[in-house]
């Protein structure tokens, strides 16, 4: 399987040490800018490299492409496990806590000798950061909240990355004898945002054999147990699996033990009890005699409690259980529903290709239209277009529109913006500029601190702002780094329904923003939402299918979701 993943952590992580070490500063930011291209590759890095085509990555040079030959190889960096031992701190975990970034970590190191979480956790309730300066947090019970969440989090990895981990498993399994089925199961299967282990369902003759030989696979670095019927192990960067061996008869109830969640799985029990039956993950049984009624597929459980068959991503006891009893579940959105994606960026502002590449792999897809929505205004790390540029690149659109429309190809560019709102509650350009533009989405990038009253003041006047079409990434949190902004999503879902701006579900990996249960809520109180990729390269489109997986999870509909209108539709909507 492909390498791509372990050569971008590994100079993921080389970015932070360096940060740390270094005053250079542009060089973290080189190693973390390769990191992030070559995560998003579609190709295997392991064939580029071998038909020495490295330096054709864009921020690949002489430098990195050593690097990453040597990761390649050895699927390790001397230079970094050097640092390592120098430093002796663990920046991954301590770049974890909200607010701390690897210069936060030098610091910490060298005022006060910081090493790792524990070290930090004695310092706070030692008092000894009460006169450190480089925290935006001061108060020691939320850093030490901060410090938990890390804790907790440490094996966690976005859902993303999890389907990376899977395809590894199922190569894997796909090597091994005498395995009639498996299934991934656990909170990977209802697609949640991060996961924090994978649970491998296997159906076998051979339940020995087939444990062993999954022990001794290639991506395994650790055994943590292995018996007849059960193996725990340890994949690269401590990421568990594990792998049980079910029996046919109880292959459905197990899947839907293992699948959970947790609290679907007691409603659906006591669901069982009323209905004097037992639920395990063995099978329904007749309370009385044991007699299995239920348990080769999950269908038939379902079935046997008077139920709807429930979609995975659904069960997380929000509802399902009683809707699945009186008929009334969602017929849930799928990617096939999608006819477009309205955010993406190119290399007008800070993405890495053009206009004609962006729509060229969209139409791949099967996509009817595009909108590009590069940064306008004054976002200098954004590289933002001002007016005069806006113009020019409407020019280009339209150009290439009209020669789309002479070959008779049904394919849309739609002219975009994503305007910042600003500190002061202003949009980062003027309304005749924004009026001019097919699509605006409107964005907080700045002021994270600002209190919900402020935030909802700055939120309050692009939604007020009849140009504003879409509030994208509305809660700016990054998984697994950032917890977002202090927004009130009552009142986010009251002005969006009044002044019809559709909310966003940003599919971007680290984001899917809003989050699932935001979502939900929106969905439920009629809102429309888009679900766009935020790509920065085409290869990024592909994207949509987490954000659909999230939107599912929140319930939505073909109809909730306003990417799945036709162009026709889709521009009257946009003018009304
Ligand atoms: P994760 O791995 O933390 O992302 O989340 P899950 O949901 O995959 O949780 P995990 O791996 O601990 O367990 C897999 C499934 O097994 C879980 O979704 C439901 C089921 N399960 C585990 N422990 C229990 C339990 O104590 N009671 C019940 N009813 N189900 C459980
Ligand atoms: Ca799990
Ligand atoms: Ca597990
Ligand atoms: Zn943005």
């Amino acid at each position: 399987m492909s390498k791509n993943s372990l050569v971008a952590s590994v100079l993921y992580e080389l970015a932070d040490y360096s940060e740390m070490e270094d005053d250079q500063p542009y060089r973290a930011r080189a190693y973390r800018r390769a990191a992030q291209t070559i995560s998003s590759l579609e190709e295997d890095i392991e064939d580029i490299s071998q038909k020495g085509a490295l330096r054709e990555i864009p921020g690949i040079g002489e430098g990195i492409e050593k690097k990453v030959v040597e990761i390649l190889s050895t699927g390790k960096l001397q230079t970094l496990e050097k640092m390592k031992q120098r430093n002796a701190v663990d920046v991954t975990s301590l770049t974890k806590v909200e607010g701390i970034g690897p210069k936060t970590v030098k610091a910490l190191y060298r005022e006060l000798k910081i090493r790792n979480l524990d070290d930090l956790e004695s310092a706070i309730k030692g008092g000894r950061l009460a006169d450190f300066r480089g925290l935006g947090v001061k108060d020691p019970k939320l850093l030490l909240e901060h410090i938990q969440n890390a804790k907790l989090q440490s094996n966690r990895v976005l859902l993303e990355e999890a389907e990376h981990i899977a395809d590894k498993v199922r190569a894997e399994l796909g090597k091994l004898r005498n395995i009639s089925r498996f299934e991934i199961a656990g909170s990977f299967r209802r697609k949640k945002e991060t996961v924090g282990d994978l649970d491998v369902l296997v159906e076998t003759d051979n339940p020995g054999e087939v444990v062993q030989n999954f022990t001794k696979t290639d991506e395994v670095r650790e055994v943590i147990v292995a018996g007849e019927y059960k193996a725990s192990v340890k994949f690269a960067k401590n990421f568990q699996v594990d792998l049980r061996v079910i029996p046919s008869q109880s292959w459905g109830a197990a899947l839907l033990y293992f699948t959970g969640s947790k609290a679907h799985n007691i409603e659906l029990r006591t669901r069982a009890l009323k209905m004097k039956y037992h639920l395990s993950e063995y099978g329904l049984f007749k309370e009385d005699n044991e007699t299995l009624v239920a348990g080769k597929s999950e269908e038939e459980v379902y079935k046997a409690l008077d139920m709807d068959y429930i979609e995975p991503e659904l069960r997380e006891n929000r509802g399902e259980i009683q809707a699945a009893a009186s008929h009334k579940l969602p017929k849930l959105l799928n990617l096939e529903d999608i006819l477009g994606d309205l955010q993406m960026h190119t290399i007008w502002s800070d993405g890495n290709e053009s206009v004609r590449d962006m729509a060229e792999a969209a139409r791949k897809l099967g996509y009817e239209y595009i909108a590009v929505t590069d940064h306008v205004g004054s976002l200098k790390i954004a590289n933002a277009l001002d007016a005069a540029a806006i113009k020019q690149q409407a020019k280009e659109i339209e150009k290439l529109n009209e020669e789309y429309e002479k070959q008779g190809i049904p394919f849309h560019v739609i002219h975009g913006a994503e305007v910042n709102i600003k500190a002061d509650a202003k949009l980062d350009m003027p309304d005749s500029v924004l009026k001019e533009i097919e699509l605006v989405l409107a964005s907080i990038h700045s002021g994270f601190n600002d209190d919900a009253t402020k935030i909802m003041k700055r939120f309050t006047a692009a939604f007020e702002n009849e140009n504003v079409d879409i509030i994208a990434h509305p809660s700016g949190r990054l998984i697994l780094e950032r917890s977002g902004y202090r927004f009130n999503l009552n009142e986010m879902i009251e002005k969006s329904l009044a002044t019809e701006t559709v909310l966003e579900i940003d599919a971007y990996p680290n984001r899917l923003d809003l989050n699932d249960q935001n979502a939900y809520d929106a969905i439920k109180a009629g809102c429309t939402l888009s679900i766009d990729t935020d790509s920065h390269t085409s290869s990024e489109l592909v994207y949509m299918k987490g954000g659909v997986d999230q939107a599912r999870k929140a319930w939505a509909e073909r109809r909730d979701i306003l990417n799945t209108k036709s162009y026709r539709d889709l521009v009257k909507f946009l003018e009304s």
